[in-house]
């Protein structure tokens, strides 16, 4: 007798691991966790034993399909304000980029969010993140981006990590300081890139609170040879890093993250073959980001085709922001990643799933297998591919978070 915690039984496993077959599928399956991981997965009638004499509780998952736990490896989540007026001139035909020249955008952002209280800043943050988890999200990263001072990049942090302690949801989260120019160095772009290297960086990397740090590389941010110090500076701390790359132009972003041997490159609609070639050599992950290329009615897709020849990974993710990316759910993403920029259905979950979990460097999650987490989610769907041929429907039935059943 095993003797597991839990098992699962009449499940039918999309476990995203040997994708030889469609979605990794095990038909008429069981799954037992133990510790909070899986400790077995198979079809039911190989279980060693009647289910009640294998593991301490048993649950009928109802012929209901079970995927992995889903992940949204790249959002802004932390923030005060909103920016729904920016939407509104933004019909009315003015661009992103000159709602920023113009003192809007991510400037906006950062002076709600610097005069926001802790308190503030976490309970919106926390709708936020109930929002994903009630679509099946268990793994959030959060990037800070919008303090742009130590004390308020900090603050943000600091939320994030409380967002993880304190609900259904493991956060990963990423230290955003090159995200824009802060008005006070609007002058002085590089003595605000000195301030990042030797004074935030070492500074945050020092209280445990980044598990990464991010980049934004574009014009109306900042510039490779910028970023560059950036990196350096990161790797110095011991930390991996990411890059909004190549958004709205070539800047060889993609192949500058390749070359600091990043975790991912997000973004790409302007990534060149070069850009690809470096990232496939440095197995850096592709990073899309549909909701951006949506709001901002981009026209220019990443380079999909290129990357899947040159093997390299795609991730999807909400970017959840208030200015280029007010999505709010990753299960629109990946109809967005679908219709907007081609995946399939299986490229879709798998990019939500075990794409993303590579994205952020964590081998312990985002398929279904032995010693992996037991964070799963059980669907009302008849097929995976309903996941992302739907728009607006929320088929989760529940969310297993380390084993334990977490929907209410
Ligand atoms: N991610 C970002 O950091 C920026 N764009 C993106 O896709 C800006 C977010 C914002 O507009 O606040
Ligand atoms: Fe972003």
């Amino acid at each position: 007798m095993p003797g597991w915690d839990s098992l699962w039984i009449n499940a039918r496993l999309a476990t995203m691991a040997d994708l030889t077959t469609p979605y990794g599928e095990i038909s008429a399956a069981a799954l037992a966790i133990t510790d909070g991981c899986i400790a077995w997965l198979g079809a039911q009638r190989d279980l060693p034993d009647r289910p009640e004499r294998c593991a301490k509780v048993v649950h009928d998952a109802g012929n209901r399909w079970i995927t992995p736990g889903l992940i949204d490896c790249h959002t802004h989540l932390v923030f005060a304000g909103d920016r729904a007026e920016e939407f509104e001139r933004r019909l009315h035909g003015e661009s992103y980029a000159d709602i920023s020249a113009s003192g809007g955008g991510i400037a906006a952002t950062v002076r709600a969010t610097r005069a926001a209280s802790k308190a503030v800043l976490l309970e919106t943050a926390a709708a936020r993140v109930n929002a994903l988890a009630a679509e099946g999200v268990t793994t959030v990263e959060v990037k800070s981006g919008y303090g742009l001072d130590t004390a308020s990049e900090l603050k943000c942090l600091e939320v994030a990590r409380q967002l993880g302690d304190t609900l259904p949801v493991n956060v990963v989260t990423t230290f955003l300081g090159a995200h824009i120019v802060p008005e006070e160095y609007s002058q002085d772009a590089d003595s605000y890139v000195d301030r990042i290297c030797s004074e935030m960086l070492p500074d945050i990397a020092a209280t445990g609170l980044a598990d990464a740090v991010d980049a934004y590389c574009e014009t109306l941010a900042f510039s490779t040879r910028q970023v560059s110090r950036v990196f350096a500076a990161a790797q110095t701390a011991g930390l991996r890093v990411k890059l909004h790359a190549d958004q709205f132009s070539d800047s060889g972003g993609a192949a500058l993250a390749a070359e600091f041997g990043a975790l991912s490159a997000d973004h790409l609609e302007y990534t060149s073959q070069h850009g690809v070639d470096a990232m496939a050599a440095a197995a850096t992950t592709a990073v899309l980001l549909p909701g951006a290329f949506y709001f901002l009615g981009e026209q220019q897709r990443p380079p999909v085709e290129q990357l899947r020849d040159a093997g390299v990974p795609i991730a999807l993710a909400t970017d959840m922001n208030p200015g280029s990316s007010p999505c709010y759910s990753l299960l629109a993403i990946l109809n967005l990643g679908c219709v907007l920029f081609g995946l399939t259905p299986t490229e879709s979950l798998a990019a939500v799933t075990r794409t993303a979990a590579r994205a952020l460097g964590l081998e312990d999650r985002g398929t279904l297998e032995i010693g992996k987490r037991g964070d799963f989610v059980l669907w009302n769907i008849s097929h995976p591919r309903d996941l992302s041929c739907r728009l607006g429907a929320n088929p989760c039935h529940a969310v297993v978070l380390a084993g334990a059943v977490s929907t209410p």
